[in-house]
């Protein structure tokens, strides 16, 4: 059964019935404000005359984006709030303080950082972030050692994982980012003139690859992952929180938690830093902008072998040696690259697009998006013989595919008319 959906008139009588909160915040003078404006939930930002502020979240019993014909259970709240636990015991500053999960009522009670701007807008903006992408990948670092078996003793992690279940929200990105931009489905959406590229995706090797990287998906229960980890997903500072020390990034939004491949949060920044770097180019920002942006998958995969290699010390069991972290490390690089590419594939094709390539015009879309897939397509395929992150984002990539009717283009198109009859 649903819980009750809460409004911004019943928010301050809901808090009162709330242990500890009453010492955050003046219910008596409390203003409320409706702020959600991600896909699937209510957030509130509940503020009393004294300044103090905090955050109420609720999941509600259907897809926001799209409506009740789309039903969602609430449960996603649980997976966000065990996704809050880990990331409070084993990364506080990099995520909102949270003060607890009301798993009757599927709300969340967490710091406002409403203050902050989340990353994607400080990026469409040109913006520049310093360490931010260092703070995701310290972030992850954190998260994948401290809930695996590198951390945890091995049964403590089986019971995790058992617990850690999160069966809709992984169909939601089983359909979305593996399964629907590769087949014809009412979801998806493109420019017209990038067709040739979109049809071009449904090549059988390329296919071939998807479903390793899916299978993947489903099965490699590594750690307890974020599982949507783009720069929709994190606040940066502004220079008032930085003057007071703040950190470069808090992670939030965690429902799409749950006990999977560490390279997914990986590779989703990684296509998010493509998204900003195409948008760069096609608006050709400062150099100074566009050298940082190229950096990103540098700097964010950086910090997080520098993170692991720091907890190493601390690892569960002795029989993981040096060697065997060097490999794990790569492994974990490979399959980050994979699912780079998918992230960006279905951000141009399928139902969840990105502001970073919707809010250009028409003319800068289509060249940014030609250049998403067809990086993509190559992080996917090639993702065993992409080294490091200095490979990814080579200068050049929107400038090279302008073409829509170039031989490319066409013998593309060929290929894809002769892969779907
Ligand atoms: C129906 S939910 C669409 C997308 O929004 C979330 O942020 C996830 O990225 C999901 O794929
Ligand atoms: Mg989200």
């Amino acid at each position: 059964m649903s819980a009750e959906v809460l409004d911004v008139t019943t928010v301050p009588a809901y808090l009162a019935t709330r242990p500890g909160v009453s010492d955050l915040i003046d219910l008596s003078t409390a203003t409320v404000q409706e702020v959600g404006d991600g896909n699937l939930n209510l957030v509130f930002v509940v503020r009393d005359a004294q300044g103090r502020s905090l955050v109420v979240k609720q999941s509600l019993p259907y897809v926001r984006m799209v409506g009740e014909s789309w039903p969602l259970s609430q449960d996603r709240i649980l997976a966000e709030g065990r996704g809050y636990v880990a990331a409070q015991s084993l990364s506080p500053e990099l995520t909102p303080a949270f003060h607890g999960l009301d798993a009757e009522r599927r709300v969340l009670v967490l710091e406002d950082l409403s203050s902050w701007t989340v990353w994607r807008r400080s990026l469409n903006d040109g913006v520049i972030d310093p360490g931010a992408g260092a703070a995701v990948g310290t972030y992850a670092a954190r998260i994948a050692f401290g809930t695996s078996v590198l951390g945890r003793r091995a049964e403590d992690v089986q019971e995790a994982a058992a617990g850690a279940a999160n069966p809709e929200l992984c169909r939601i990105t089983e359909d979305l980012v593996f399964t629907e931009p590769f087949i014809d489905h009412e979801q998806n959406a493109w420019d017209d003139e990038l067709t040739a590229d979109v049809l071009a995706l449904r090549d059988p090797a390329l296919l071939d690859e998807v479903a390793a990287l899916k299978f993947r998906f489903l099965t490699a229960g590594q750690a307890l992952i974020h599982g949507d980890l783009h720069s929709g997903s994190v606040f940066v500072p502004g220079a008032p929180q930085r003057a007071q020390g703040a950190p470069a990034a808090k992670v939030f939004d965690i429902e799409f938690a749950f006990y999977g491949p560490v390279g997914f949060d990986l590779g989703t920044s990684l296509a998010n830093h493509l998204f900003a770097h195409v948008r760069a180019e096609v608006l050709d920002r400062p150099a100074d902008f566009r050298t940082w942006v190229a950096g990103l998958p540098a700097e964010t995969w950086d910090a997080f072998v520098a993170e692991i290699g720091r907890l190493w010390p601390q690892r569960a069991d002795a029989s993981w040696t040096d060697g065997f972290r060097d490999a794990w490390i790569d492994a974990v690089w490979q399959d980050a690259v994979g699912f780079a590419g998918l992230e960006a594939i279905r951000r141009v094709v399928g139902l969840a697009k990105v502001s970073d390539l919707q809010t250009l015009g028409t003319d800068e879309r289509v060249r940014a998006a030609r250049a998403v897939l067809r990086t993509a397509r190559g992080w996917i395929t090639d993702r065993t013989r992409i080294t490091g992150p200095g490979e990814l984002l080579p200068s050049g990539l929107v400038g090279s595919v302008d073409a829509e009717h170039g031989p490319d283009a066409d013998a593309l198109r060929t290929q894809a008319v002769g892969a779907r009859a």
